[in-house]
């Protein structure tokens, strides 16, 4: 049993590197779960669509309450389930990307904006985290290369996620469970690198 994160900006190649150690654990044997924030049950994907969508005029307390209450039924429903089960869940996003998304990027207060991620998450944190590390051009050429279309957080400014990587790097000085990658070397390798971590912290 194994509760992974894993975050970064937009575009860093966090599912990509999802995929790659899904498919490493099933090659070894291992029947990992995988899933993702917000969303992740029927539930946490209505209020998905909410939070990303343009004409959504959340307030950033709304916002906060809103990503938190699709958390809360994810961690009900999928990842106390599952990791009862004695499962290796893999999860794209979680309270990390509250404090780096609302405390650093809107510039919420972050005691307080941790106090929501507490009810939600209601002690379930995670044994290892990757933060996938590019920088904002990376991510933005990344982006736009996939689509021309942008949600409503891929439309804040530049420096709105340089707040928000400065905020992972915060947290990665704070947590010994965060292990950053460097998200502009190849796929392969922030793959084996992830791999590597998880085979001495995990196993
Ligand atoms: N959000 C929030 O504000 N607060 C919260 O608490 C939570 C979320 C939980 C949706 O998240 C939005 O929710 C997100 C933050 C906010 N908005 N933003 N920004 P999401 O995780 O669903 O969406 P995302 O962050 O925008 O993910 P993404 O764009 O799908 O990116 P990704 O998963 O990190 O990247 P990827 O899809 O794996 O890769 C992107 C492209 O790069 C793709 O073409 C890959 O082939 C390529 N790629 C990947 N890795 C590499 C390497 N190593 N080299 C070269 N190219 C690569």
């Amino acid at each position: 049993m194994a509760f992974i994160t894993i975050e970064g900006i937009e575009g860093s190649g966090k599912t990509t590197l999802l995929d790659g150690v899904l498919g490493a654990l099933r090659a070894a044997g291992r029947d990992p779960l995988a899933t993702r924030e917000p969303g992740g049950t029927p539930a946490g994907d209505a209020m998905r669509a909410i939070f990303l969508d343009l004409e959504s005029a959340l307030n950033p307390w709304a916002e906060t309450l809103l990503l938190n209450a699709s958390r809360a039924q994810l961690v009900a429903e999928v990842l106390r389930p599952a990791l009862g089960a004695g499962r290796i869940v893999l999860c794209d996003r979680f309270v990390d990307s509250t404090i780096a998304y609302q405390g650093y990027g809107r510039g919420l207060d972050i005691e307080r904006v941790r106090q929501i991620c507490d009810i939600a998450s209601n002690g379930l944190t995670p044994d290892l985290t990757f933060f996938v590390d590019v920088c904002v051009t990376t991510s933005q050429s990344r982006v736009l290369a996939r689509s021309q279309t942008a949600d409503r957080i891929e439309n804040q400014d530049p420096a709105f996620h340089e707040r928000v990587r400065g905020g992972f790097h915060e947290l990665a000085r704070q947590h010994e469970r965060i292990v950053v990658l460097d998200g502009e070397a190849s796929v392969e390798a922030v793959i084996a690198a992830a791999m590597r971590a998880f085979e001495a912290r995990v196993r």
